[in-house]
Formats: C-alpha cells, structure tokens, sequence
C-alpha cells in the first residue's frame, strides 16, 4: 500500500434548512394560524483517529468532504429532519491545519479520539415562531444558515516510541524485522525501505509493549534533499526515544563518524530531536573482524561505549530490548 502523509482538502458542514410559512387548515376552523415548521440543522463534520488506518492515501482520490444538509421545516409545525454529521476517519498521529491561515485545529494523537471541526449550520424558523399578540398571521421566516466550512491541510506525523536512525543499509529494517511481527523489505542496497514501518516490540515486562519505527535511511546533506531528503525526520519528530544504528562493517566510514553526520542531519531538521534521549548501537556484529570488534569496544561514542549488537545473530538484542523499554518508560514517567 502507498504511504502518504500530506493531504490537501476541503470540508464543508451542511446548511441548515429554511424555515416555512404555512397556514392551519382545518376543517370547521375559520382562520388557523401559522403553523410553518423550523429547518432542521445541518450536519457537521468530525474527524476521528482511526488505529486501522496508517496512510493518508485516500485523501489524494476524494478532495471534498460534505455534510448532509437539513431539510426545510413542514406545515404543521413539523420541524425538518437534522442532516447527518459526517465522520472523517483518518490515521492515529494526523495533525489537521487550516490552509490559509496555517493555524492548527486539532492533532488528533489518541486512538478513537474525535473532534468537530466544521459545525452545521442552524436551521432557519417558520412562520410560527413570530407569532405575537400584536401578530397573529407574521408572513415572514428565516433562511437556514450556511455550515461552517475550511480548506485543510492534513499531514500525518507517526507516533511511535522508538524511532531507528541510521544510513542506509545500517540494518534497520532487519532489526524491526527481528523485534516485532513487521515484515519490512530488507536487502544489501541503499534505501530498501521507502516509506516509514511501525512494530509493535514485546516489553520485557509481560502484557507491556512499545512502538518502534523503522524511517528511510539517512545520508550527509539529506537536510538539503539528498538521498530520500528529510521530510521522513517529521516522523521522528514525535519518537520518545531515538535509537542510532551505524553500521561497524565498514571501515572506510567507523560508526564514530557516521554518528557525528547523523546528528548534523538531525539538527539542521530541527533543534529539539538532538534533545531527545537515545541510544547508540553499533550493528552487525556478527560479520565485524575480530581486531575491530576489539577496536570498537574501547570506543567511545556520544560519551559512551557503544553497544554492538547483530539483528541476524539475535546478538544483544533482549540487552538492547530492555534498554529500550527503561528509556522509553522514563520519557512517559516524564510527561
Ligand atoms: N551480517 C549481518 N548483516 C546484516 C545485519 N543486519 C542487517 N544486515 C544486512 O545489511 C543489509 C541492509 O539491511 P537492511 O535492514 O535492509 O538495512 P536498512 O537500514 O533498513 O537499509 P535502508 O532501508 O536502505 O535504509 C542487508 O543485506 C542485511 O541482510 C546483521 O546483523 N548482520
Ligand atoms: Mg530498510
């Protein structure tokens, strides 16, 4: 399935029915009064976080989104029927904006969280409504009124723990694939992985669980477009926790230098992701000659010494799973 995370559309609450003049006819009655009814109201649109939905796609076929209009009032006093709301089911993570103005009007981050965004319009008053003691047969009602409507700006920003960093072709996907049920492509060429995957990662504490994200690779100057460019680093923008993969086979490019490019690129995207805790890894420690292992392992990177873990060898990974767990445990002690 495509991922698509940016949409443009338009929606567009309905507007509520007229108000009628009519006339009591009843047999034996003379003169009835009015009996013109209310319009009902018009329908409004909601947006609901859906956790079955994971792209923005279908928001690229269909652009306009309508709520039903109410009807007009009836003889009889009889109120028109409301319009039916709307419900616009998007995925869990989409942040909605109004396009002219860029203001935020909901970011809808909780599964079945739902907003009003666009309110119906009222429906307008019959003729009996006016009635008054100096009035008895007032000729006039009201219109309904229009809905409210906007031109949107939907982008989807995934929510995820754990967000893995790394160049392409550092194992990510292979990780993912080894800690959770997803099923990304893996292969030895760079940017096997287009779009963002999510996993869901058993806890080492029983019935506990944190999402772990698996983004594009990353190059130098990705924040200037190059490679698959940065516009994947939104979706870590609301990560807990970053977990930096580089990989420690190749010794053209040591993993020490990789993460210095890597944090370049994260903060020329933005500031506040270096901010955020994370864990270094070096990866594929199975296929790492022995005097490198050996180098690595009195390294230090970001102050520390790195892990050195093998996704294919299953090497450090229920270490790197706890770890994982405990940081992403303090960030949500935190909030
Ligand atoms: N020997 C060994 N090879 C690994 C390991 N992890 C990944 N690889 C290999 O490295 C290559 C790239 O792995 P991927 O998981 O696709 O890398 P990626 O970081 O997702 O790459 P992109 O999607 O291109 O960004 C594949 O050929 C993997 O089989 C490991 O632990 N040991
Ligand atoms: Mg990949």
């Amino acid at each position: 399935m495509q991922f698509i995370d940016e949409a443009r559309i338009r929606v567009e609450a309905g507007k509520g029915g007229d108000g009628v003049i009519s006339w009591r006819r009843e047999k034996y009655v003379p003169k009835g009064g009015p009996d013109g009814g209310n319009g009902g109201v018009g329908g409004s649109v909601y947006f609901e976080a859906d956790p079955q939905l994971s792209t923005l796609l279908d928001f690229r076929y269909k652009k306009k989104y309508e709520a039903e209009s109410g009807n007009a009032g009836a003889a009889s006093n009889c109120t028109g029927r409301s319009g039916e709301d709307l419900i616009i089911h998007v995925p869990v993570g989409t942040q909605i904006r109004d396009a002219t103005n860029k203001h935020l009007l909901a970011d809808l981050v909780e599964r079945g969280q739902r907003i009003l965004l666009a309110k119906g319009g009222r429906g307008g008053l019959g003729n009996n409504e006016f009635k008054s003691p100096t009035n008895q047969a007032p000729r006039f009602k009201t219109d309904g009124k229009p809905g409210e409507f906007y031109d949107l700006e939907l982008e989807l920003k995934l929510l995820a723990d754990v967000a893995l960093v790394g160049f392409p072709n550092a194992g990510k996907s292979t990780l993912i694939s080894r800690i959770s049920q997803a099923k990304p492509k893996i292969a030895d060429y760079p940017f096997t992985t287009l779009v963002p995957n999510l996993g869901i990662v058993q806890a080492p504490q029983e019935h506990q669980s944190f999402v772990v994200a698996d983004i594009p690779g990353l190059i130098e100057g990705a924040s200037e477009g190059r490679g698959l460019g940065h516009q994947f680093l939104k979706h870590i923008e609301r990560s807990a926790v970053l977990l930096f993969l580089l990989d420690g086979t190749d010794e053209q490019n040591p993993p020490a230098e990789i993460f210095k490019i890597l944090k370049k690129e994260l903060g020329s995207f933005n500031k506040e992701l270096l901010a955020k805790p994370r864990l270094v890894v070096i990866t594929k420690a199975d296929a790492i000659a022995e005097e490198l292992l050996a180098k690595y392992a009195k390294s230090k990177i970001d102050g520390k010494k790195p892990m050195i873990i093998s996704a294919v060898a299953g090497e450090k990974i229920p270490e790197l799973i706890a770890l994982l767990w405990e940081k992403v445990q303090a960030m949500k002690a935190d909030l």
